[in-house]
């Protein structure tokens, strides 16, 4: 590379390197767990690979990986999921989330970043097996936001124990309100989100085994399990422009 150019990449912003691009869908996926779409032809598989609790798990135990799209209305995911033993041991959605087999997507939708424990300046939706949606309330008790997004998922007709798992996700501002009407964000090319996708695996223990994310989380005092208090440890994605 020449000086002038070394000099040109020199001048982007580090934000705009880091931030990974989202390709636009003219034609939304259908949400049915099945990925063969056309429009999941146009995106790319990103690895989930980083160990945030527990074991890292052997292949057939663990592994996945996902692609995103969107369009003004939603952002959309499809997750290949590999898990051995499906695992639902407490049924009511509300007790012990975490500990059952589950897809948890992280989003900041305005990347943000920060503190978002009880607040909802990003969101922390631990999707169970039955497709329903938990997060952390502003009360600090978990609850329900089932009408964030539609998730469905199928067993892969080739290979039994892989899942494909489809969500359209709406987004929401930093404004969002507990218990008001909150509308969701048109969403635009150019925008930067933060953005985290991890899986809980538990194949019949009392707690979780695995879970393992898409983030290479920087740990504090040893701890990578930063994801539902902190949003600055999402990976950056920006909504790449429309071409089609
Ligand atoms: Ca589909
Ligand atoms: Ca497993
Ligand atoms: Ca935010
Ligand atoms: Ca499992």
């Amino acid at each position: 590379m020449n000086r002038s150019g070394l000099w040109a990449l020199l001048m982007i912003p580090a934000c705009a390197l880091a931030a990974n691009p989202v390709q636009h869908s003219g034609l939304a996926p259908v949400i049915d767990g099945v990925g063969e779409d056309p429009a999941w032809q146009q995106a790319d598989w990103r690895p989930l690979s980083h160990l945030i609790t527990g074991s890292m798990p052997a292949q057939e135990d663990f592994s996945g990986r996902f692609k995103l799209l969107w369009d003004e209305d939603h952002l959309y995911l499809q997750a290949e999921i590999t898990d051995d033993v499906l695992f639902d041991h407490h049924p009511d959605p509300l007790i012990q989330y975490w500990n059952d087999d589950a897809l948890e997507i992280f989003i900041d939708s305005d990347a943000s970043g920060g503190e978002h424990q009880y607040n909802h300046s990003a969101f922390a939706y631990h999707i169970a097996l039955d497709n329903q949606a938990v997060d952390l309330a502003e009360d600090g008790r978990p609850a329900l936001y089932n009408d964030h997004l539609r998730s469905r998922w199928q067993r892969s007709a080739d290979a039994p124990h892989v899942m494909v798992w489809e969500v359209a996700i709406r987004l929401f501002d930093d404004a969002y309100k507990d218990g008001r009407a909150n509308p969701p964000l048109a969403l635009q090319a150019g925008r930067k989100i933060g953005f985290m996708l991890a899986y809980c695996d538990n194949d019949g223990s009392p707690e979780r085994e695995h879970f393992v994310g898409s983030a290479d989380i920087l740990p504090v005092e040893g701890d990578r399990n930063r994801g539902w208090l902190d949003a600055g440890v999402f990976e950056s994605f920006v909504l790449a422009g429309s071409s089609d």
